[in-house]
């Protein structure tokens, strides 16, 4: 039985790396004096790196116009980091990020079902309150038992320890719980946590492979393109009853390989 649904944040709640993190980064190199931009496609090939902190790191480790002495470097791109996320929080603030399509329909199926919720992501607990807080108000952590950001889990997705740390915290077993994910990363970290998992694809991983996914869509405000299809094609959105099926098809598939059905 579904007991938890464990939300990701960047790419699943918002569109918030090209959107957000990505013109933040920008702003920031900018504010500080910097040269560098980063283009849409680069900061997609830098997502291969999670962590905005690392990917920056990454990508200064490969530019001769950076500091050579990796104590500096490491300095100057925690001083960029921050800077980044001080706009990336006036963006949202500003409303410029708001939810992507069913996100807040299906929490709100959630908070009606009592059906516990958590935030399981790699971004820091600031960047999710503000987020959640313009998008759904004050009361935007009703219905949430826990949030497991980057300060809890310092080793970043494919890492299963966010995974790891919100069940412990929930005190479910992993097949109690759903994942929704957007990226192979996300998707990486819940399977080797035993979390099944659904993606639902955002902008920099329309095409990515994500084996192992229960079902995988482009859209949570939609039941077109879903792989398996969706059991009610005609409904508006991706439902809580709808995430329900495709859970209770894997305990099946679990059960009989288990041998008990
Ligand atoms: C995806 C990430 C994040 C953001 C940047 O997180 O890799 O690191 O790109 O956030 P999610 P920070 O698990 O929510 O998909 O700069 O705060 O690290
Ligand atoms: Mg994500």
């Amino acid at each position: 039985m579904l007991r938890a649904l464990l939300w990701d944040v960047d790419g699943t709640l918002a569109e918030t790396e090209r959107d957000g993190h990505l013109r933040a980064f920008n702003r920031a190199f900018e504010t500080l004096g910097l040269p560098w931009r980063w283009s849409e496609q680069r900061y997609g090939e830098l997502l291969a790196v999670a962590g905005g902190y690392e990917r920056l790191l990454c990508d200064l480790e490969l530019r001769n116009d950076a500091p050579a002495d990796s104590l500096e470097r490491a300095q100057l791109a925690r001083g960029i980091h921050r800077e980044k996320n001080l706009i990336y929080e006036q963006i949202v603030r500003a409303g410029e990020l708001p939810l992507r399509a069913g996100v807040a329909e299906l929490l709100e199926d959630c908070r009606n079902a009592r059906l516990t919720m958590a935030i399981v992501t790699t971004t820091g607990r600031a960047n999710v309150a503000a987020l959640l807080e313009r998008q759904l108000g004050t009361t935007w952590r009703s219905g949430l038992a826990t949030l497991i950001c980057a300060e809890e889990a310092p080793l970043k997705k494919p890492d299963p320890l966010a995974y790891a740390l919100a069940l412990e915290a929930l005190r479910l077993a992993p097949g109690e719980t759903l994942a929704i994910e957007d990226s192979p990363a996300g998707v990486e970290a819940a399977r080797r946590s035993g979390v099944p998992v659904i993606v639902t694809r955002s902008h920099y991983f329309r095409d990515s492979p994500v084996a192992g996914a229960l079902a995988v869509g482009p859209s949570l405000g939609s039941c077109e393109g879903w792989s398996p299809p969706c059991g009610a094609p005609r409904a508006a959105r991706i439902t809580l009853d709808q995430i329900s099926c495709w859970h209770a098809l894997r305990a099946r598939r679990v059960a009989r390989a288990d041998g008990a059905l």
